[in-house]
């Protein structure tokens, strides 16, 4: 929990095998089975974070490809293809901050649950469009008042709801926007728990529900028959209370069927989520080698 939302734990995990790339002073040998072990500790780190996964990854093929270079130069590499990743990261940002701004209409009213870095960049970005923004608060760990907090930081009007009030909300809203987790192969979106209810009930109000996310947010491992895991987490975030016999369940993320999405935002435009899997196999190449 000290690092929150599926962008910044990839961003971090990065980094963190840019820098002991870059302070190692061992041989070759030991460089390579160090560079898995922690590669692999950070891949695991968090059930739900494909975009953690693809960063790695990226930069496990940088270094396969160049397995026969001297250590000097193996860990330059590591150092620029983690930078890379981070720099193609931070320019979906933009571009999906400018694309999400353009889709929202002036004057409107937006609902949104938890907190996205990715959400936050584009209300920002669409400010001067008369906006105002409805929070949920996003129970248990309340991610919503750091939404509603920033936004109104940045000048916006907001107002904070429960995350029970949704439903009666929705009707005065003219859209509702969340961030992702992960989108899956079908174009199912795993994002904070909470967010498949909010579908539900813009779906039934007949409002656009939406969500913004990078490609990098796409696990292509779901295409392959690999099943997103829901992180389920501490109790004593929902009940602080220990009372015997009583069972409590905290997962973190829900999934919301594409059936309730109406468009995905990404970096390369505003995609229908059954189109999904078609940009997986074209952003991920070597993970759709025909057999
Ligand atoms: P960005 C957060 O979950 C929220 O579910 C949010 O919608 C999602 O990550 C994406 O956030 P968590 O990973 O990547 O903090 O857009 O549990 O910042």
């Amino acid at each position: 929990m000290e690092i929150q939302g599926a962008r910044n734990v990839a961003i971090a995990a990065i980094q963190e095998l840019v820098s002991f790339s870059k302070g190692y002073a061992g041989t070759k040998k030991s460089f390579l089975s160090e560079f898995e072990k922690n590669s692999n500790l950070l891949y695991h780190s968090r059930p739900t974070e494909p975009m953690l996964r693809n960063g790695i990854r990226f930069m496990q093929a940088a270094l396969e490809k160049n397995i026969d270079q001297n250590l000097e130069d193996i860990k330059i590499i590591i150092k620029e293809s983690g930078e890379e990743f981070l720099e193609l990261a931070e320019k979906a940002q933009k571009k999906i901050a400018e694309i999400g701004a353009n889709r929202i209409p002036e004057d409107s009213s937006i609902m949104i649950h938890c907190h996205s870095s990715t959400l936050m960049n584009i209300l920002k970005k669409a400010k001067e469009k008369n906006i105002e923004v409805i929070c949920t608060e996003t129970r248990p760990k309340f991610q919503g008042r750091i939404s509603a907090q920033e936004l109104s930081k940045a000048g916006l009007p907001v107002t904070i709801i429960v995350d029970s009030a949704m439903r009666a909300f929705i009707k005065k809203v003219d859209l509702c926007l969340v961030g992702a987790d992960a989108v899956c192969a079908n174009g199912a979106v795993i994002n904070k728990i909470g967010t498949s209810l909010m579908a539900l009930a813009a779906h039934e109000s007949r409002k656009p529900f939406l969500v913004c996310a990078e490609t990098y947010k796409f696990d292509p491992e779901t295409a392959l028959g690999t099943l997103e895991i829901i992180e389920e987490r501490d109790p004593f975030e929902v009940w602080e209370k220990k009372i015997r016999n009583l069972k409590i369940r905290n997962p973190a993320f829900d999934a919301t069927p594409p059936e309730y999405i109406d468009s995905i935002i990404t970096e390369i435009g505003i995609i229908s989520p059954f189109n999904v899997y078609e940009v997986m196999s074209r952003e991920f190449p070597y993970i759709f080698k025909k057999p």
